[in-house]
């Protein structure tokens, strides 16, 4: 049976909050979690994910986890350690004391972000591409699928981790064409992660169906993720602004972009 009551961590972020709009209309009923309080959500748990008391509390009862809290760009080691890596391993920890058996990572791009960009609409980049973290951020967003690999072998914990491209109302840049995820597919996407049965750990891509893919959305489709949206046509707007990406500029010819170069940080 599909699971209904699933606890969101970040939900005051970027993707939380546009993600808790779009999954309860799944009938999913969704327990908040942020560090931050959630704007409009009086129910939410504002916690630091180190607060191992706080979090069993949340987990309890619940079918799922979405699992998005984290630093979102680069950052210091120090913190991406905390936030990300320890985070991670706190909610498992929860996850596994409580008996919960399904999780939603949201794994990024930049966990193979140095790998070389292929043809647009090659879909080349397969799941099991060779690790090639970008940043401290990527390098963590690789250690909470390997996580997850652990506690499906050990304890039976099954996770879809979701390498999520850009995921925004609408692309804003070329390299976007490629990896944009539409608010509407990402919650499909989780939607089809959360039901699809016998998942054990699963890597998938995360986004639309684009034109100008760069990677194989096959494992994606296989949990029954049927994307609706493309880029394309925000294509010819996008290049006559900026140009198309050009071979020689190293933030151009690697699938994280300027994270491989110049990474946007986190300011907080
Ligand atoms: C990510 O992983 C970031 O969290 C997000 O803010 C975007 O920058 C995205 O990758 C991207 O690669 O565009």
């Amino acid at each position: 049976t599909a699971p209904r009551t699933v606890l969101l961590t970040g939900a005051a972020g970027g993707l939380g909050t546009l993600m808790r709009e779009l999954l309860p209309p799944y009938g999913y009923r969704l327990r908040l979690f942020d560090q931050r309080p959630v704007e409009g959500a009086p129910d939410a748990v504002t916690a630091e994910l180190a607060d191992t008391e706080a979090l069993r509390e949340a987990v309890h009862g619940v079918d799922a986890i979405v699992h998005l809290a984290g630093i979102p760009l680069e950052a210091p080691f120090e913190k991406i350690l905390r936030a990300n890596i320890e985070g991670t391993y706190h909610l498992y920890e929860a996850a596994r004391a409580a008996g919960v058996r399904r999780v939603v990572f949201a794994s990024s791009n930049h966990a193979v972000g140095f790998t070389p960009r292929p043809a647009d609409g090659s879909g080349a980049i397969p799941v099991d591409t060779p690790r090639r973290p970008d940043t401290y951020y990527g390098l963590s967003k690789g250690f909470g699928e390997d996580l997850a690999s652990l506690y499906w072998d050990l304890h039976g914990i099954e996770t879809v981790s979701v390498r999520i491209g850009s995921c925004f109302p609408e692309p804003t840049s070329v390299r976007m064409l490629s990896i944009w995820l539409s608010p509407a597919d990402c919650a499909r996407l989780l939607d089809a992660a959360l039901t699809a049965p016998g998942v054990g750990h699963t890597v998938v891509y995360g986004s639309s169906a684009n034109t100008r893919l760069w990677w194989d959305l096959s494992t994606a489709r296989a949990l029954g993720y049927t994307p609706q949206d493309d880029s394309e046509p925000y294509a010819a707007e996008l290049i006559a602004a900026q140009g198309p990406l050009d071979p020689g500029n190293p933030a151009h010819d690697r699938l994280g972009g300027a994270f491989c170069t110049d990474p946007p940080r986190w300011p907080h």
